[in-house]
């Protein structure tokens, strides 16, 4: 069973094994959630909230609320976008999410600044700004050329972020609310692609 030994030495098997269920529940990882909204045009688009600060080993999860995103990590593996995570820590690419309720979920455990964009509202400023921990990596140098605009102009800066902890998107609130009561959740014309 070389999968059990490696996960009990990986926690300290002596700790696992001799706390058991208390210890367990207490590890359970948070969970965060992440709107991906759009106005009924899709002129307006955004994360929401858009900045975020989360412990070490947080799960944060995108739900699409509208129109169709994805939630892509800023790293050349990512169509030779600039690196904006930590160094050790693994790019995310969710791929489209087309459905409203249509979720992506990655766990983030290195600490660091996580600059993320979606790839179809890139150009919109439709980015996002995760901090794990403490700030640290390429993230934290401010964005030059090799980002659009809008997006250089939307990302919250960290120091905002560190001290609400949660930045909510702003400009979207009364158009979403009048496009759910029009029951009109199911976005298929999005063609600017
Ligand atoms: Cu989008």
């Amino acid at each position: 069973m070389p999968s059990r030994r490696r996960l009990l030495l990986a926690g300290g098997g002596a700790v696992l094994l001799a706390a058991p269920a208390r210890r367990r529940a207490l590890a359970v990882p948070a969970v965060v959630e992440v709107r991906m909204r759009s106005d009924p045009d899709g002129a307006r688009v955004g994360f929401d909230p858009i900045g975020l600060k989360v412990a070490p080993g947080t799960v944060v999860r995108w739900v699409v609320e509208a129109n169709l995103h994805t939630t892509t990590a800023y790293h050349p593996a990512n169509g030779g976008h600039p690196l904006r995570i930590p160094q050790r820590a693994e790019p995310w690419d969710s791929d489209y999410l087309v459905e409203p309720g249509q979720r992506f979920e990655v766990v983030l455990t290195a600490e660091g600044v996580y600059d993320y964009f979606c790839t179809p509202h890139e150009m919109a400023g439709m980015v996002g700004r995760i901090i794990v921990g403490r700030p640290g990596g390429p993230g934290t140098r401010p964005p030059g050329d090799e980002l659009p605009p809008a997006a250089r102009a939307a990302l919250p800066s960290i120091e905002r972020i560190m001290a609400e902890g949660s930045v909510p998107l702003v400009g979207l609130n009364a158009q979403l609310i009048e496009y759910q009561r029009a029951q009109q959740l199911a976005y298929g014309s999005w063609e600017d692609n």
